[in-house]
């Protein structure tokens, strides 16, 4: 299993569209699984292909308490939408930081799965909610483009700053920061 490296706003690659997958043959299965593993690993309840730099229409989740249901969607399709609510988001992608954001929380999806059939299933709350912010990835959307200029700007440039740190942190020669 392989830990894939997640990209963090606001790393351009977030905004790439990803296409749509022709088959589910075993590569594709194994950067499902190394999706899932990174998911989890991460403590994500979802993961969308763009996140690790992959530009194809996937995406995992598992909202489970247990993290035991891990959940497969190839080429997801939102067939409709109901019941819009509010509800708390945050992202692998813009780490630390968590708003509201206004959402359909029941929908019906129709995608492919990780054995190549396709299946439709009704998803509520938390699932239905996690589905349409991975989706969004996948069409190079995160969570705070819903938000107000000013908290997109706060959070860029807070994110900015925290990766520069990381940056100068690693150069060769630096001694260990207290
Ligand atoms: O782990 C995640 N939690 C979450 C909470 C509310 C709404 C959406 C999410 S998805 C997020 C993982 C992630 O960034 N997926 O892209
Ligand atoms: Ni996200």
């Amino acid at each position: 299993m392989t830990r894939l490296t997640i990209l963090e706003y606001p790393d351009p690659r977030l905004r790439t569209k990803a296409t749509p997958v022709a088959e589910v043959d075993a590569r594709l299965r194994t950067l499902i699984d190394d999706m899932l593993e990174s998911m989890y690993v991460a403590k994500g309840v979802g993961l969308a292909a763009t996140q690790v730099n992959v530009h194809k229409r996937l995406l995992v989740a598992d909202v489970s308490e247990e993290k035991n249901t891990p959940l497969v969607f190839v080429n997801p399709e939102v067939l409709s939408r109901e019941e819009i609510g509010t509800m708390q988001e945050g992202c692998l992608s813009v780490p630390g930081f968590y708003e509201d954001v206004n959402r359909a929380h029941r929908i019906r999806v129709k995608a492919t799965g990780r054995d190549g059939k396709t299946f439709e299933m009704d998803a509520e709350g938390l699932l239905a909610v996690c589905v349409q912010h991975e989706i969004d990835h996948l069409d190079g959307k995160l969570f705070v483009d819903y938000l107000s200029e000013l908290k997109r700007n706060r959070i860029r440039r807070k994110l900015e700053k925290d990766q520069r740190q990381r940056v100068t942190d690693s150069a060769p020669g630096r001694a260990p920061a207290f």
